[in-house]
């Protein structure tokens, strides 16, 4: 990414809404995707804070058929340096895979990412597989085409906008 591009970066253009209008595309994306994942692996231990107890046990992932990550490891990495102890699951998460790892990890948190509108309807197949298994863990959910009306109708637990505010809402949830 180099000329004009870099220099709109540097000006702080958004990514996204390079993509969103026209200007960058896809191998752009995946380019400047990777480089965060590689910027978050620097930065995550900067942001654990290794004097904190441990705030509760959360299994984070994406949701089936959907392989965006970013927000979701920020999610992870902010719960972390909030004293959460996180499994991440990755992306393209099957329902049963969330409530196998919330079993082994013996979660009170399960926090499922989605930033496709097809996706974001498999949600709801976390949250009735978590009651199916007679679960006590918590679903959380997020992700750019979520909000907090469709987490209300699919029944999870919670919702956030941001990792901050995710940050919030699951200290809130284990809480509860
Ligand atoms: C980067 C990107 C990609 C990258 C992903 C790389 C990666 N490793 O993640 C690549 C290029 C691979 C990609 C692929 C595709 N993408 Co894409 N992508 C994006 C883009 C530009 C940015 C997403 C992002 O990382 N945002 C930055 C992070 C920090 O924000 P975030 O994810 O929203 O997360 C924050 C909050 O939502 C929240 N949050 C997130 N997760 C969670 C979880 C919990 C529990 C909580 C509480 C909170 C929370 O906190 C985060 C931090 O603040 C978006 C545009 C957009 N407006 O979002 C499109 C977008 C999501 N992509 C889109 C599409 C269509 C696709 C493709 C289908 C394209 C294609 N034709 O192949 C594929 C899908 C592949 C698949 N099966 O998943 C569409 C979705 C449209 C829709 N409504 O369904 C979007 C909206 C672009 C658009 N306007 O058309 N994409």
């Amino acid at each position: 990414m180099k000329g004009r591009r870099l220099k709109k970066f540097e000006r702080g253009a958004h990514l996204k809404d390079k993509h969103e209008s026209g200007e960058f595309f896809l191998p752009e994306m995946v380019i400047a995707a990777t480089a965060m994942k590689e910027g978050l692996k620097v930065l995550s231990p900067l942001l654990l804070q290794s004097d904190i107890k441990t705030a509760g046990t959360v299994v984070m992932g994406t949701a089936k058929g959907d392989i965006h990550d970013i927000g979701k490891s920020i999610v992870g990495t902010m719960l972390e340096g909030a004293g959460f102890m996180v499994t991440d699951l990755e992306v393209d998460v099957d329902p049963g895979k969330f409530v196998e790892a919330a079993k082994e990890n013996n979660a009170g948190l399960i926090g499922v990412s989605a930033l496709l509108t097809t996706t974001m309807m498999g949600m709801e197949d976390v949250i009735k597989a978590v009651e199916g298994a007679g679960l006590k863990a918590r679903v959380m959910i997020g992700g750019a085409s979520v909000t907090q009306e469709f987490a209300h109708k699919i029944g999870a637990d919670g919702y956030a906008p941001d990792a901050p505010s995710a940050v919030d809402k699951a200290k809130e949830l284990v809480k509860s």
